[in-house]
């Protein structure tokens, strides 16, 4: 059967209203399969369709499970009111049959809807634009504040545990088939170089100085929905990782991937920078909501996730260039090794910038 074919079939078994008219690979996920499905019909004019990644998410209906269980609790928050302005969270669209995901031929592919007239931005465009994203991610840790950590499953036990990442990594350096060039050899130095610090998060948590909370996992900018109309954040999308963590992990990835202006994907890693603007708007818009939950420690703390959070996807990122590419989709080989040299350079700018990161948030936790 023709691919588009089988996909109009797929897509069929969910319960939207109207006909297909279009389906389109959509987002530039690097672990699940994404398309934009649209629809005649003037109320749902379009929903997003994936194929989860089962070798990741090696249990793909608790994903949705928990997807069902904090998107209720979040639409039931949001029921009482949201003052002034827009905010959308997805909703799991079943299928005709009343289940939350279809299974085909050993896939497993689910239907969200689209939150209408918005967009999302790969690199952030001004201060402005900054704040809304940090104030998107303190919304939805606010939002998800009050469910019982419980009620989630762990669908991905490890994810953002830095010291089981390094583990893996040291498991696959020996055996590697890589070509050991210089950009190979500085990355092995620059891991080595930071290995004693990398449990800086988890000997905190095991030592109970920081509260363990539902995060979302995976805030990197492109995450965050702007409503095309206003230019506002108004919504947080891909909810497969939201699970107990710490909001250190989402504070260092909303960070890592909004201060860094040429984006995840540049072959221009030397020109990699962190911008301190960005970082001061992004941290100003998150504490704009996040200010009333924070603890002392968790202030304490921000630097150190800020840099882990860059250094643990490098390291995740050459690991997998070590394995032979066996984790993230990958469009060239070494692929995985450019976007791990991105991640290292910015760890090493945000380092450079000690000491003006540390004296922003300073000043933060005082007003
Ligand atoms: C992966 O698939 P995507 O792009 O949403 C990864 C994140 C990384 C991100 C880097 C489950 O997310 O942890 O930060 O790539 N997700 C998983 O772009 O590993
Ligand atoms: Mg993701």
């Amino acid at each position: 059967m023709a691919p588009e074919k089988r996909l109009q079939q797929i897509a069929d078994q969910f319960a939207h209203q109207g006909n297909i008219t279009g389906i389109a690979a959509f987002g530039s996920g690097n672990i699940n399969d994404t398309f934009l499905v649209a629809l005649d019909d003037v109320l749902q004019t379009r929903f997003v369709l994936q194929r989860i990644n089962t070798h990741v998410f090696r249990n793909p209906a608790a994903v949705m499970q928990n997807m069902r269980t904090f998107t209720d609790h979040m639409h039931g928050r949001l029921a009482g009111g949201q003052g002034d302005r827009r905010w959308e969270v997805p909703r799991v669209i079943l299928t005709k049959e009343g289940g939350d995901h279809w299974e085909v031929d050993g896939e497993f592919w689910r239907a969200i809807s689209f939150v209408e007239n918005s967009e999302s931005f790969d690199v952030m465009h001004d201060g402005d634009h900054a704040w809304e994203v940090g104030f998107a991610l303190g919304q939805f840790h606010d939002l998800i504040s009050d469910l019982a950590a419980e009620r989630l499953v762990d669908t991905l036990p490890g994810f953002h545990i830095t010291p089981g990442y390094l583990a893996q990594y040291e498991a696959v350096v020996p055996g590697t088939q890589v070509e050991k060039t210089p950009e190979v050899e500085y990355c092995l130095q620059f891991v080595g170089d930071r290995a004693p610090w990398c449990g800086v998060l988890e000997t905190a948590k095991a030592e109970g100085k920081l509260p363990l909370r539902l995060m979302h996992g995976d805030p990197k900018v492109n995450n965050i929905m702007f409503d095309k109309t206003t230019g506002k954040a108004v919504a947080v999308v891909d909810l497969d990782t939201v699970k107990p963590g710490l909001v250190h992990y989402d504070i260092g990835d909303c960070l890592r991937s909004g201060c860094n202006l040429l984006g995840e994907e540049t072959a221009d890693w030397r020109s990699v920078t962190f911008e301190l603007s960005l970082c001061k708007a992004i941290l100003s818009g998150y504490l704009s909501v996040a200010r009333s939950f924070l603890t002392s420690a968790d202030y304490d703390f921000l630097f150190d996730g800020i840099r882990l959070i860059a250094f643990e996807l490098g390291l995740r990122f050459f690991t997998d260039h070590l394995a032979g590419d066996v984790y993230f989709k990958t469009k060239y080989p070494g692929h995985n090794l450019a976007r791990a040299l991105v991640q290292f350079q910015l760890t090493a700018s945000i380092e450079a910038q000690e000491t003006e990161i540390c004296g922003l948030i300073a000043q933060m936790r005082e007003v």
